[in-house]
C-alpha cells in the first residue's frame, strides 16, 4: 500500500487516540495476507468453510441472479479463493476486477486467475476501497456491475463506517447493479471466541504481524515480541475485539513520534462484527440497497446475501 506520509500520519493519529488504535488494513503486507490465508484453513475459523459451502450449495441461483455479461468487482479480494466458484460458473463475464490494498498479493493472485480463466478479462486495482477509486474500462461493455464482498470483511468496520462503505459499493454497483456479500451472524460466543484464539496460534501471529509491518514499511520500531495477542467477544456489542497487550513498560516510535506503553496497556487492532439478519438489512436499507436474497447454512452460522439497487 505504498510507504507514503499519508499512511504514516494515519498510523500516528490512531496511536494518539485515548485507546491506541491501528487500522486493520495494516495487517495486510505480503506476510499478513499469507497468514490470513492460513487462518482460513484453521479448523476453528468456521467463516471461510461455511461461506464456501453456502456458495457451492446455491451457485446456480446466484449465477442466475448475477445475469449475463456482468462486471464482477471484488472488494478486498485477497487470494480470490471463493471467487473461483463464481468464475467457474459465469462463462460470459465482461470483466473481473479484484480490488485490494495488499499490492504484491493482489497482483500474484490476479496472474493466477488469468492463467486459470484465460477467457476472463482480469483487471486488478490496487486501492483502499474506503476511498473512491476509478474502475478500469473492460474490453467488453458490462450490462451491469456486481460488487462482490465476501468473507464478512464488512464486519471489520464500525457501524457508521460500514454504512459508508455500503454507500461506496452502492455507488460502484451503479444503476441496476447489485452486491453479493458475505455476512457473519451472531451465534454461541464460544464458537466465535475459538475462531479468533486458534490453538495453533496463527491468529496471534497475524495480530502481532501488524507491528512488524509498521516496522518494515512505516519507520516504526516496535518490540514485536513484547506484545501479546488478545481476542474477546463482546456479546452486547456483537463484535470480537482484537488487541495487542504490552507486556512491559516500553516506548516505541513511528517516524519522529514516540509512544509510551504502560505494562498491560493495549493497542486496538480490529473489530469483527457479527450481525443479526434484521440488523444487517437495516444497514443495507440505510443506503438504498434492498435485500433480495439471503442464503445461510443449516446452523445459521454465516450468510451470503444478494442486495439490489434501482
Ligand atoms: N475476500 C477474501 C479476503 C478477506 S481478508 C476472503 O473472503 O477470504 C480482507 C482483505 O481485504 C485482505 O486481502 C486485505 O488486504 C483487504 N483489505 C482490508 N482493508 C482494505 C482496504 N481498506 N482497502 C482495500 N483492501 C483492503
Ligand atoms: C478479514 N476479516 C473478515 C477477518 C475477520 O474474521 O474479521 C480478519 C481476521 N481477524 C482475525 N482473524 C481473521
Amino acid at each position: 500500500m505504498g510507504n507514503g506520509n499519508a499512511a504514516r500520519n494515519e498510523i500516528i493519529t490512531g496511536l494518539r487516540q485515548e485507546e491506541k488504535t491501528i487500522s486493520p488494513k495494516y495487517f495486510y503486507d505480503e506476510r499478513g495476507s499469507q497468514l490470513f490465508d492460513e487462518i482460513t484453513r484453521l479448523p476453528e475459523y468456521y467463516l471461510t468453510n461455511t461461506e464456501l459451502a453456502i456458495m457451492q450449495d446455491n451457485i446456480d441461483e446466484m449465477v442466475s441472479l448475477i445475469g449475463q455479461q456482468a462486471s464482477l468487482i471484488e472488494f478486498g479480494s485477497g487470494s480470490s479463493y471463493k471467487t473461483r466458484i463464481l468464475l467457474e460458473h459465469l462463462d460470459d463475464l465482461a470483466a473481473y476486477v479484484p480490488v485490494d490494498v495488499s499490492e504484491e498479493h493482489l497482483l500474484a493472485s490476479a496472474s493466477e486467475i488469468r492463467a486459470e480463466f484465460p477467457h476472463v478479462d482480469v483487471l486488478p486495482v490496487v486501492a483502499d476501497f474506503t476511498h473512491e477509486f476509478d474502475l478500469p474500462t473492460p474490453q467488453v461493455m458490462p450490462i451491469r456491475n456486481i460488487v462482490y464482498f465476501p468473507g464478512s470483511t464488512i464486519g471489520n468496520f464500525e457501524r457508521e463506517d460500514a454504512i459508508d462503505l455500503l454507500r461506496v459499493m452502492h455507488h460502484e454497483a451503479g444503476e441496476g447493479g447489485a452486491l453479493l456479500i458475505g455476512v457473519d451472524l451472531q451465534k454461541d460466543p464460544e464458537i466465535i471466541e475459538a475462531a479468533y484464539n486458534d490453538s495453533a496460534g496463527v491468529t496471534a501471529e497475524f495480530n502481532t504481524n501488524i507491528l512488524r509491518h509498521l516496522n518494515n514499511q512505516y519507520d516504526a520500531d516496535f518490540d514485536v515480541d513484547a506484545f501479546t495477542h488478545d481476542a474477546q467477544y463482546d456479546e452486547e456489542a456483537g463484535r470480537v475485539v482484537l488487541r495487542l497487550i504490552s507486556e512491559k513498560d516500553q516506548t516505541a516510535s513511528v517516524g519522529e513520534e514516540d509512544f509510551h506503553f504502560d505494562a498491560g496497556e493495549s493497542i486496538l487492532t480490529e473489530y469483527s462484527h457479527k450481525y443479526t439478519l434484521k440488523d444487517f438489512a437495516g444497514m443495507a436499507d440505510a443506503v438504498g440497497f434492498e435485500v433480495a436474497h439471503v442464503w445461510t447454512d443449516a446452523d445459521e452460522l454465516f450468510s451470503v446475501q444478494f442486495l439490489t439497487r434501482d
